[in-house]
């Protein structure tokens, strides 16, 4: 039999075609038919049917008895927490019970959509997740913008003659707020038309081995480079806002602000020569296609904000943004709040409606800072974190000083884990509620269309049969909200989940909700908010006034999905912001400036530390899976041959890195892909932690680079983690071949 059905793993969501025999995986290939990936794979899609049959990948819920887990009832589980959650609610308030939500939230609906329900139903405001890892700066930056949190414009690939990727590694991450899947593919057909791919990037990626024009940058340098570029497109006259004049506000401003950020000024601290900082300007100017793209280089550092920001302003300042072959906005089938209420004008983002208790870090976007939760673990007082819902999330590998988290968990009163493996956070629980197999789960994806290289709707029912008995990650997490909200840990799932769907639809829809429900109702669950938001949505059927619109029925009909266009100009449509126009000098950024202005001339630490991805690991978690494991380890830590020398180190020899008091211990590669001064290593290793069941993973535990980096590095304005460009300290560990 064949199945089709969207990766659920990375950003490039993949339509993939499975063959299925007897309730096994027995071949995965791409859906050459699909309308947005169109074929491609990567070898992470082709492993899902390891991922599927893992034998470590927990079947059942585990809890924790007298320090060890013992596999459960799923009733039994769910009572254990309902007799320890609610006393903690009732005596601490609402606040003592933290969320903590990871990456694969972010690509699983249930997780998504019910996750966001059951942080409403606990009503607390220690709500944590991978965003404050990523990709925060980025969302934040558009918010002040454009209006939206999510109003996020990506690279009109399809037709750019120029692409210049800031800190991305597209061929090994397959693209990051921005679903392009096949990079290479569009990569090779932009060049073949004549256009230049220009990668910015402390190493030469895979990404720049492919590109026409390789430049490295000082890491964290990205503002100055970019303030580079804005003094220098004001400086030499090349500002052309096009058919954006209109609709653009703050150039006096932003102008003013740049001024002496002239390319000579900045030149030593980007480590980029003026020249070349003014050719990239007039280039980007100069071309009638151009798209500047950043990613999570430019976010995880000190100036993530500014740099996301100073990016889309550039595709502004350069007449690129909105227009075909620019940066633009997707416009997606369902889910963009920058599709719904009065097009053009709105109320903006807010920030900072209340602080973290410890270190007075600003909510943005209804969180606090990910670096904030250990703390708030630890500190004791009114608002202190007893309890933890941690949602397919590993911060104790993924996040700085995970050490610490870990140990923070411990102190816990009540840990809960909605996790498919015993890991390194998961470990700390006390009860772990286990989802089955994704590919017995339907899937869409709420957040990747409003991203996309172009405009898809698609939708893949189950591939497989759920296991008996086994309920979806929904209906776990409606469970939890029946006990949050006193119903018990015997609540009506689908009642329950009938009453929150009709509360949603009086919302939206008041007196016109009966009628909105009666014509939803042969759909449950995720797929019920799928259909209210695709019909409801900018291609929609409204509910019966547009008769050929989109349904879930129509979508479920079309297993290669519906193609609704390359990527249109949006702007003024899209924008949300007080004014209705595009902000270039939101007054919080102007502010932040100063940050970077009194940091110029900053001394260069002789060693500092960035991360990278490779094409088979995916983020703290696939590397159980042998089909990805195996081979040369990718783990090892780059130096450059000069910095090799300096130190000592021999490659494939052992190294120490060390940062204050705080220690790895790493394989040594030597190569000059990455610049002198720098060391490159993968976050998301570290495996083999006591009490974890990750057999092929602890085979070759790699060293966790979060454990050395600092908990207390934040980018002030958006509360993300600073990841990479740290000081640190190497030296060779002596070993008899080395002697
Ligand atoms: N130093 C450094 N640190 C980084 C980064 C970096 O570049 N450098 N990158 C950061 C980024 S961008 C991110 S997004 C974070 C990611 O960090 P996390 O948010 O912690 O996500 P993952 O590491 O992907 O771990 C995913 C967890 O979800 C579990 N899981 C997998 N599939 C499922 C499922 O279907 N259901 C459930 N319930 N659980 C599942 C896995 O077992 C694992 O525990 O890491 C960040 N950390
Ligand atoms: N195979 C694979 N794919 C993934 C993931 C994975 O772990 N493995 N993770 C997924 C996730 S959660 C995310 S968020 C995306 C991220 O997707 P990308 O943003 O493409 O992430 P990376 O591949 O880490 O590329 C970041 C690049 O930034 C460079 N860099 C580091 N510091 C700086 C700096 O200060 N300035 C500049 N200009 N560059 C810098 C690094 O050398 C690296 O090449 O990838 C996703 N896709
Ligand atoms: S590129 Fe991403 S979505 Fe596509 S197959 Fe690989 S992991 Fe899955
Ligand atoms: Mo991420």
């Amino acid at each position: 039999m064949i199945a089709h059905r969207i990766c659920p793993l990375c950003e490039a969501c993949c339509g993939l075609e499975l063959g299925i025999e007897a309730g096994q995986i027995t071949s995965i290939r791409g859906h050459d038919a699909d309308v947005s990936s169109a074929g491609f794979l990567c070898p992470k899609g082709a492993a899902l049917g390891e991922l599927h049959a893992d034998p470590d990948r927990l079947r059942a819920p585990l809890v924790k008895r007298d320090g060890a887990f013992v596999e459960v009832s799923w009733d039994e589980a769910f009572a254990e927490i309902e007799r320890r959650l609610p006393p903690i609610r009732a005596a601490h308030g609402p606040n003592a019970v933290a969320m903590v939500l990871g990456n694969p939230t972010a690509h699983k609906a249930g997780l998504l959509l019910y996750g966001a329900r059951l942080t409403r139903a606990l009503g607390t405001a220690n709500v944590f997740s991978a965003s404050t890892l990523d990709q925060m700066p980025k969302q934040l930056a558009a918010g002040w913008m454009f209006g939206h949190w999510l109003s996020v414009p990506v690279p009109d690939i399809a037709r750019t003659e120029l692409l210049v990727i800031l800190g991305a590694n597209p061929m090994a991450s397959n693209g990051s707020m921005w679903t392009v899947p096949d990079f290479r593919g569009k990569a090779k057909a932009l060049q073949a038309r004549g256009g230049k791919i220009i990668v910015i990037d402390p190493r030469v990626t895979e990404t720049a081995k492919h590109a026409d024009r390789h430049l490295t940058i000082r890491p964290g340098g990205d503002v100055f480079l970019l303030l580079g570029i804005v003094h220098t497109l004001f400086a030499d006259r090349l500002v052309k806002l096009g058919r954006l004049a209109a609709h653009v506000v703050g150039q006096g401003e932003l102008e003013a602000a740049v001024a002496e950020f002239a390319p000579e000024r900045v030149a030593a601290r980007c480590g980029i020569e003026a020249v070349t900082i003014r050719e990239l300007a007039h280039q980007l100017a100069a071309t009638e296609r151009a798209a500047l793209y950043g990613r999570i280089g430019t976010c995880t550092q000190e100036y993530g904000t500014l740099a996301s920001w100073l990016v889309d302003v550039i595709n502004t300042l350069t007449g690129h943004l909105d227009e075909p072959g620019g940066a633009m906005f997707a416009k997606a089938a369902a889910f963009a709040a920058n599709t719904l209420g009065t097009p053009g004008i709105g109320k903006g983002i807010t920030t900072g409606r209340r602080r973290s208790r410890v270190a007075s870090a600003p909510e943005v976007f209804g969180e606090l800072p990910m670096t904030c939760l250990a703390e708030e673990i630890e500190t004791p007082g009114e608002g202190q974190i007893r309890a933890a819902i941690v949602i397919a999330g590993n911060p104790v590998l993924s996040a700085p000083n995970g050490a610490r988290i870990g140990a923070a968990l411990d102190q816990l009163e009540l840990m809960i884990s909605l996790d498919i493996y015993l890991n390194e956070t998961s470990r700390h629980a006390d009860v772990i509620l286990p989802g089955f197999s994704s590919l017995a789960e339907p899937h869409f994806d709420v957040a990747f269309p409003q991203l996309a290289w172009r405009n898809t709707a698609r939708y893949s029912p189950a591939a497989l049969e759920p296991p008996a008995g086994h309920p979806a990650e929904w209906q776990m997490l409606v469970r939890l909200i029946g006990i949050v909200k006193g119903r018990g840990a015997a609540v009506d799932v689908a009642a329950l989940d009938d009453e929150l769907a009709a509360e949603d639809v009086a919302r939206a829809a008041g007196p016109a909700a009966p009628m909105v429900l009666a014509q939803v109702s042969q759909w449950r669950g995720p797929d019920r908010l799928l259909e209210l938001a695709l019909r409801s949505g900018p291609y929609g059927d409204r509910f019966g006034m547009i008769p050929d619109g989109l349904t879930l029925a129509k979508l479920v009909a079309a297993p290669a999905g519906i193609d609704l266009g390359e990527l249109a100009p949006r702007i003024p449509e899209l924008l949300r912001t007080p004014s209705g126009k595009v902000e270039l000098a939101p007054p919080a950024l102007i502010a932040d400036l100063a940050r970077a202005r009194a940091d110029l001339d900053r001394a260069v630490p002789a060693l500092v530390i960035i991360g990278r991805r490779h094409l088979r690991s995916n983020n703290s978690w696939m590397h159980n899976l042998p089909m990805l494991a195996s081979g040369k380890f990718r783990g090892a830590a780059m130096v450059h041959p000069l910095d090799a020398a300096r130190l000592a180190l021999r490659d494939g020899g052992r190294a120490r890195i060390t940062r204050g008091e705080r220690m790895i211990e790493v394989e040594v590669e030597i190569t000059s892909d990455i610049m002198p001064g720098v060391v490159s290593l993968p976050h998301g290793w570290g495996h083999a932690q006591p009490g974890t069941q990750l057999r092929v993973a602890a085979e070759r535990p790699g060293a966790n680079l979060n454990a050395i980096l600092d908990d207390a590095l934040r980018d002030p304005l958006s509360g993300n983690a600073v990841l990479g460009g740290v000081a640190i300290e190497m030296a060779p560990i002596a070993d008899f071949g080395n002697s």
